[in-house]
């Protein structure tokens, strides 16, 4: 099998990259892309569903790239990708609406026609040795199974390096919305390893995305791709056609991602085109120059491909918000941890000198979020640090440090919280 198989199957509809057509209200990205995208998928795709915003009369925000609209109080956009504004998600529900939920895109969203697509295994760990295909409906005629899982970027709060360690790292400044949680419904990844004819000494998967090649600083480093181990590949992973309900959108993976529960984001390949199956390891860009730990407190050469997400927790309250001394704040935010189901979060509103437990208002699961809030009464006018703490049920606790790496991955540390009482 070729090492760039059937890129002539992708719709070459691409997103374009000036959003300038947009009403003020936050209706499609642009009125071409929306004319161009309902031609080739079903109505029914929420990439047509014009934003439920609140913006008022602010302008959605421009991502190159990116479908959907980007309402300013939704969204921050960081280069081609759109962080959610997690100060945002005190009025969302246990999911994050696809209008709330953030896009990392290394290249830009492709529109792709599910009618025209395929998925190819191929490699030397299948039986037959010979490519084997499944269409969107044969997919879709598979067994089903639903299931919520977060997708969060390996380096979620990766400023907070920066900003709270005075650390440099590389990479998306992201603060704490590169995260989101979906129902996902698709097919057991295991089910079609099985019919493709998976064979027992199989080690290693490489799904890859349609979408172009990533360059950077001059070099081609292909299509996004990651090895994945057939042992976690038949755990837990989805080949997702639907979110919240709904045909995935365009800017999450349409027709079909990878959902890979509990794993850094870039395990959840969007727009699969392809998955190679091998009995040797794999390795790729993804596995060898990023998502690993580099840096003083890691191995030289870099610690192993990083798989687990972390833990982490956060107000759902700008940094830097002014709050009304004298009176009774219902403070809310958000925990979650890759490793276990959260078991609980404190507070503190006096920079850490004391705590106190927050109220859970889901029942902890391992790989969702729980809502949480606590009250507050602050007296004294002035700033003053939140700081929110989780621990799981596996006895994890956010650390006031999180160990450092050059790119700025895994950040798990308590956050500290900028308030101002007036
Ligand atoms: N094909 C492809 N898959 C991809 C990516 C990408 O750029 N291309 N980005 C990855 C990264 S780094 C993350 S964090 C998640 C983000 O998923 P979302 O955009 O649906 O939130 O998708 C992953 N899958
Ligand atoms: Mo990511």
């Amino acid at each position: 099998m070729p090492n760039s198989p059937a890129p002539a199957r992708r719709s070459v509809l691409k997103v374009l990259a000036a959003v300038p057509a947009v009403s003020a209200l936050g209706g499609l990205a642009t009125a071409t892309t929306a004319t161009a995208a309902s031609a080739h998928a079903p109505a029914s795709a929420p990439g047509h569903a014009p934003a439920r915003t609140t913006a008022g009369s602010a302008a959605p925000l421009a991502a190159p790239g990116i479908v959907k609209a980007l309402p300013a109080p939704y969204f921050t956009v960081r280069g081609t990708n759109a962080e959610a504004r997690f100060d945002s998600f005190g009025d969302t529900g246990h999911l994050t609406p696809v209008d709330r939920f953030f896009v990392r895109n290394h290249t830009t969203t492709p529109v792709l026609d599910a009618a025209d697509w395929r998925l190819t295994l191929w490699g030397d760990g299948l039986h037959g040795r010979s490519p084997v295909h499944f269409t969107y409906g044969q997919l879709r005629d598979l067994p089903s199974v639903t299931r919520t899982a977060l997708i969060e970027c390996a380096g979620n709060g990766r400023s907070l390096y920066t900003s709270q360690q005075g650390e440099p790292v590389t990479g998306t400044s992201w603060t704490l919305g590169a995260v989101g949680a979906a129902r996902w419904r698709g097919v057991r990844l295991a089910d079609v390893l099985r019919r493709a004819g998976i064979a027992r000494d199989a080690v290693d998967l490489q799904p890859r995305g349609l979408d172009d090649p990533y360059v950077s600083g001059g070099i081609d480093y292909g299509r996004v791709r990651r090895p994945l181990p057939v042992a976690k590949a038949f755990d837990d992973v989805i080949l997702a056609y639907e979110m919240n309900g709904e045909p995935l959108p365009y800017d999450h993976g349409y027709p079909v991602r990878l959902v890979v529960p509990s794993w850094v984001g870039i395990a959840s390949v969007k727009w699969l085109g392809d998955i190679e199956v091998s009995t040797r390891p794999l390795t790729s860009p993804w596995s060898t120059d990023w998502y690993r730990l580099f840096g003083d407190a890691h191995p030289a050469g870099g610690s192993a491909p990083i798989s687990r997400q972390t833990l982490k927790s956060a107000y759902q309250l700008p940094f830097g918000a002014t709050l009304e001394a004298g009176r009774v704040h219902r403070l809310t935010g958000r925990a979650w941890s890759a490793h276990a189901p959260v078991r609980t979060v404190e507070v503190s509103t006096d920079g850490g000198a004391h705590w106190r437990r927050a109220h859970l208002h889901d029942t902890p699961r391992r790989d969702g979020w729980v809502r949480w809030s606590a009250p507050w009464l602050p007296r004294a006018t002035g700033p003053v640090t939140l700081l929110s703490r989780t621990t799981d049920a596996a006895g994890n606790t956010q650390p006031d440090r999180a160990v450092h790496n050059t790119q700025g991955y895994l950040f798990n540390a308590i956050v500290r919280h900028p308030v101002t009482v007036a």
